[in-house]
């Protein structure tokens, strides 16, 4: 992002509860993040409600000329410098439902990295879930084609990144592998924002105690049945090399000095961490939504990868948690699943410490 704090967040509108950009934009502008915010739909709550939800989706043309009127006015970018506020640093795309969005999304990026090189394009290409889809399943290919080798981060979760790599991930060596396999296609970061491995056993990854010092959580932080993997890689280009070959380069054939190019540029080295938190029953929406904005907020500072994804795993857990407990203080008082869906929201205003001041709860583990 060229150190400008400046996020033009693409993302769905709800009226009521907190997905899309209702989930996201809150926690950016708390990490000091100014928000340019699209709204790619505004609808009145989230769409697994039981009486429906009333709205608008914006149309892909209609994204094209919003990014137009910005960029007559000067607000895409600046040539008074790379922190000039009028820059953008990063672009966040979350759940997108058509062909034709997700096309004019493409261009959008295209745009703003053409203006300014150094943009980020963090994106959580949203597929499905549980083994189903909630988009057309035509959108696999575009964003393979498309989508991937112009993003810089990526945030799947486990079925998403299977049907993007087609690598299904029942270990800690398959996910280095569909990582690896992303990072092939140029992107720099990957996190696979929750994995259930069939056999915990198997993917202890290091050794005995894992809770972080001082942890008050008693609950599982073992790969377990009931726990959830988070995956963090990133693929580092290893320059250093590079520059120890040169001193005998100059005696070497043409040849031979063209191979040590090529050389140069496979030399990589991908930097893995996993981490494992408790599960909690039942469903959450929007938790999605929240990682991804809380990964972007917290990546960009250029921290190590592994501290990034304890704070990302410390503010999800005290979050979810505080929402479930709410959820379960309610429900015996109603019966309405309306009301129950309502009762499970983010409970996102109420951890706004939380979210500055991340609890370190969970330890990275490289592996
Ligand atoms: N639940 C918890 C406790 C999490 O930490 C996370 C991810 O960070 C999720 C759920 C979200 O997973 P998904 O991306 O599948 O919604
Ligand atoms: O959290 C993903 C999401 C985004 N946008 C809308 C949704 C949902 C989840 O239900 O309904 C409109």
């Amino acid at each position: 992002g060229g150190g400008n704090k400046r996020v033009l967040s693409i993302q769905s509108h709800v009226v009521s509860g907190y997905v899309g950009n209702k989930a996201a934009v809150f926690p950016l502008q708390l990490l000091g993040f100014d928000v340019d915010i699209i709204n790619s739909v505004q609808f009145s709550n989230h769409t697994g409600y039981p009486f429906g939800f009333e709205g608008e989706v914006l149309d892909g043309s209609r994204l094209l000329k919003l990014i137009d009127g910005m960029e007559r006015n000067g607000l895409l970018s600046s040539y008074s410098g790379d922190n000039f506020p009028g820059r953008i640093g990063y672009i966040l795309t979350g759940y997108i439902g058509s062909e034709s969005f997700l096309s004019a999304v493409v261009s959008v990026v295209q745009k703003l990295k053409g203006l300014n090189p150094k943009c980020r394009y963090i994106c959580d290409p949203v597929l499905g879930d549980n083994d189903q889809f909630y988009v057309p399943r035509e959108l696999v290919g575009i964003y393979q084609r498309e989508v991937l080798p112009l993003a810089d981060v990526i945030t799947p979760n486990q079925f998403e990144i299977e049907q993007l790599t087609g690598i299904a991930i029942k270990s800690i060596q398959d996910a280095q592998c569909a990582c690896c396999a992303l990072h092939d296609m140029g992107i720099n970061v990957v996190l696979i924002t929750s994995i259930v491995f069939p056999d915990a056993d198997e993917n202890c990854g290091g050794d005995g105690e894992r809770r972080m010092d001082g942890d008050t959580t008693k609950k599982a932080v073992t790969p377990t049945p009931d726990s959830i993997a988070m995956f963090a890689s990133r693929r580092k280009f290893c320059l250093q090399s590079s520059l120890q070959r040169q001193s005998n380069y100059m005696d070497q054939s043409p040849m031979m000095q063209q191979e040590e190019l090529k050389t140069d540029l496979v030399n990589i080295n991908d930097e893995q961490y996993v981490l494992y938190t408790p599960r909690f029953a039942g469903q959450f929406t929007g938790t999605g939504d929240l990682c991804a904005a809380l990964f972007l907020g917290w990546t960009a500072d250029d921290n190590e990868l592994s501290c990034s994804l304890e704070k990302l795993a410390g503010t999800m857990h005290v979050i979810v948690k505080r929402t479930a407990a709410v959820a379960a203080s309610l429900s015996p008082l109603i019966n309405e699943r309306a009301n129950t869906l309502s009762s499970r929201e983010l409970q996102l205003i109420q951890s706004r410490d939380d979210i500055l001041h991340p609890p370190r709860l969970f330890r990275a583990l490289r592996v």
